[in-house]
């Protein structure tokens, strides 16, 4: 399949409101956001939700009305994130998967972010992947440093094939404490992800200054695209992002100029193996 699966990150967990105004964090925002984001050319969504007063948070009641409400509207891929936010405890990132989404992200190491760090244990890798396994949730294997490709690797060869059979990751660039937002690094896991089983595809996304770098690198070395509000709120050097649509305009518009038009969410489940 010569097209571009393009995923929008729209919301994350490190943004607030206050900061960042055109941020969607209402359900009405999100599942706004998500129809027109569909109707630019997005077929996956990554979702990250939150509370009443904008905070991240992994409430259950919450995760199924959102899951439940981007199904009635739209035909996304609905991929909910089970690294929440890095105060989240385990427990809850695991949780996540009782919402029964048709995607889940799941994080092949512990990496530094910013200040904080954001801890993926191996059991919890582990727990996390199996669990997936068990009640047919295809993973986006989230990748923030090289290593964490190996990771995969010693993951697939121990436990075996995610659900569907196929293996997706999504390379996030540019976060400081991973790996550069650039295309030599860019380059450099493209080259490891060859150890990966066959058809292994990837998407990825640079944070901040390395969105374009990395949305170019990414196409032209046969990758998919992940933009969104969720790693990038300065459009160009002095322009705040004015919304999720103008990035997901923007990748779309890269797509169509390295001949690898949007993927429909249709064509998107047959690549990745998530049942129509
Ligand atoms: N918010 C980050 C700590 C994911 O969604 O799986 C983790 C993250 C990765 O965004
Ligand atoms: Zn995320």
């Amino acid at each position: 399949m010569t097209g571009t699966l393009i995923t929008v990150a729209p919301t994350g967990a490190e943004s607030s409101k206050a900061d960042v105004p055109a941020l969607p964090v209402t359900l009405d925002e999100l599942v706004s956001t998500a129809k027109e984001c569909e109707a630019l050319g997005a077929s996956i969504i990554h979702v990250h939700i939150r509370d009443e007063d904008g905070r991240p948070t992994l409430d259950q009641g919450r995760l199924r009305a959102t899951v439940a409400a981007l199904r009635e509207s739209t035909g996304l891929i609905i991929q909910l994130s089970s690294g929440g936010a890095v105060t989240d405890p385990e427990a809850s990132r695991l949780a996540v998967l009782d919402a029964a989404p048709e995607m889940a992200s799941c994080t092949m190491g512990t990496v530094n972010f910013g200040d904080d760090v954001f801890m993926n244990r191996w059991d919890f890798i582990v727990d996390l992947h199996t669990r997936m396994q068990e009640r047919g949730i295809v993973p986006e294997y989230e990748i923030f440093d090289l290593g964490q490709l190996t990771t995969l690797q010693r993951l697939l060869g121990k436990h075996g094939l995610p659900f569907g059979g196929h293996v997706h990751v999504d390379l996030v660039m540019g976060v400081p404490g991973g790996m550069p937002g650039t295309a030599a690094a860019l380059v450099a896991c493209e080259q490891a992800i060859r150890d990966l089983p066959a058809g292994t595809t990837f998407s990825a996304t640079g944070i901040g200054r390395g969105t374009i770098p990395v949305m170019l690198a990414a196409l032209s070395t046969g990758g998919h695209l992940r933009v969104g509000m969720e790693d990038t709120v300065t459009y160009a050097k002095g322009r705040p992002v004015e919304s999720n649509m103008q990035l997901v305009a923007r990748a779309v518009g890269f797509a169509q100029l390295a001949q690898r038009p949007p993927l429909t969410p249709a064509q998107a489940r047959e690549l990745l193996g998530v049942p129509a």
